[in-house]
């Protein structure tokens, strides 16, 4: 009996010694995005690109509004896995015709308060349009990895990334630009246990 108890009670020490070790090699990435004079105050996107899993998932329903003949968000971040539900706010109907690439694939109309539901399959970035309102269009973008962050100009240039494996990275801002995504980079290293800083002006 004595001997049993030894090997569990070594057991957990390791398990908690392991579970320290992670924890300590990860760093925070506060930012600002400084827009200059003459760019739209609209949101921008930022993600990490380089980081190597296993990730942390994300759980939460993201959401797309269709509203005013707008989708709100424009630019919406997402993690594989995650589900997008998309909302008819308006008073009459809209559609949502989803393409990767020139390839349709999905395409649901719906009427007022209805939703409508979509899992991505795969990364990357994808186009959503309403073939009812040709001036509606907005972008999906999936990522492997939960690194990624709004930032809402009108309220605040700045974003953060928390659990970061330390590392060197590309920091990616993705803006809308004249109906076409525009990325800007910027590489950063980021430090175990500290929370690490950049600013970046646009
Ligand atoms: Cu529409």
């Amino acid at each position: 009996m004595m001997k049993r108890s030894i090997v569990v009670s070594s057991l957990i020490l390791y398990l908690a010694v392991q579970l320290s070790a992670a924890a300590s090699d990860t760093g925070t990435l506060t930012g600002k995005i400084k827009l200059t004079k003459g760019r739209k105050n609209e949101n921008s996107i930022v993600y990490l690109k380089g980081v190597k899993g296993p990730f942390v998932s994300l759980d939460q329903v993201a959401k797309m509004d269709q509203k005013g003949k707008t989708f709100v968000p424009h630019l919406l971040p997402v993690q594989k896995g995650q589900e997008v539900i998309f909302r008819d706010s308006d008073a009459f109907s809209h559609n949502v015709h989803i393409y990767w690439g020139k390839r349709s694939l999905f395409n649901q109309v719906q009427g007022p308060g209805q939703n409508s539901e979509w899992l991505p399959r795969r990364t990357g970035e994808y186009l959503v349009l309403c073939d009812i309102h040709r001036e509606m269009s907005a972008f999906v973008l999936v990522f492997e990895h939960p690194f990624f962050a709004v930032v809402d100009h009108q309220v605040s240039e700045e974003f953060t990334l928390e659990n970061i494996p330390a590392g060197m990275y590309t920091l990616v801002v993705v803006r809308e630009e004249r109906g076409d995504l525009k990325e800007y980079e910027q590489e950063i290293t980021i430090k175990a246990n500290e929370v690490n800083t950049v600013i970046t002006e646009l």
